[in-house]
């Protein structure tokens, strides 16, 4: 458990894999790519079947996204706000999403969905698992930019206790093997500006999810 992983990672359950600063570099074309994919799907606060609205705007890029209205969650080939087809994945957020899943072990990943994540201050994500993707041998990669969150990953279990870890600009974190169905969530984003991004954080979930 205290020993270091191969990235220098301790404390982290056995799975999860922290790549500080492993976007910086594409952060340009990859922030110039979230922009024109959320021209043609806008970013928008979907319903929970719970009947509440969630604090995170979302917006998708890819094959599938990752949706929620009241009827539930799901992956679905359509935008249900344009009634089009999500933007295709572009090449720069596709090659990050590959190149951080090979550094990790996942040579084999080709992401299919890409969920973009913005969080103003005050917005929060409730601990949940990912578990609406078929194949669940293969990671998730997350990209994180804008101003920091502490992401608490839990357990198996919800109860399970949970580790806080700071996302910063430009870290990556690729989730798979033993930790893949384990609980996590986002504390509320605290307020402050940032140079780049100014009042939010984005964050961008990459899946194999058909
Ligand atoms: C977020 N991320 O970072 C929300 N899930 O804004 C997630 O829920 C997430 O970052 C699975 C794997 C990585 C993640
Ligand atoms: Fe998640």
């Amino acid at each position: 458990m205290a020993q270091p992983d191969l990235f220098g990672n301790i404390g982290l359950p056995a799975g999860v894999m922290h790549l500080p600063g492993f976007a910086l570099d594409a952060a340009g074309a990859v922030l110039a790519a979230v922009e024109a994919v959320s021209a043609a799907a806008p970013f928008r606060h979907m319903q929970v079947p719970g009947g509440g609205t969630m604090s995170v705007a979302m917006s998708n890029c890819g094959q599938a996204g990752w949706v929620t209205d009241t009827s539930g969650y799901r992956y679905s080939s359509i935008d249900p706000l344009t009634a089009q087809p999500w933007p295709a994945m572009p090449e720069a957020i596709f090659r990050l999403a590959q190149d951080a899943a090979a550094t990790a072990g996942f040579a084999a990943f080709r992401p299919d969905a890409c969920l973009i994540n913005r969080y103003e201050p005050g917005a929060r994500m409730g601990l949940h698992q990912d578990r609406d993707e078929r194949d669940r041998s293969q990671p998730i990669v997350s990209a994180s930019f804008g101003l920091p969150a502490t992401f608490l990953f839990g357990g198996a279990k919800r109860s399970d206790p949970q580790v806080k870890l700071t996302l910063e600009h430009g870290d990556v974190v690729v989730w798979g093997g033993p930790a893949r169905l384990n609980y996590h969530g986002i504390a509320p984003l605290k307020d402050g500006v940032h140079p780049v991004l100014g009042r939010q954080r984005l964050n961008l979930t990459l899946r194999r999810a058909l």
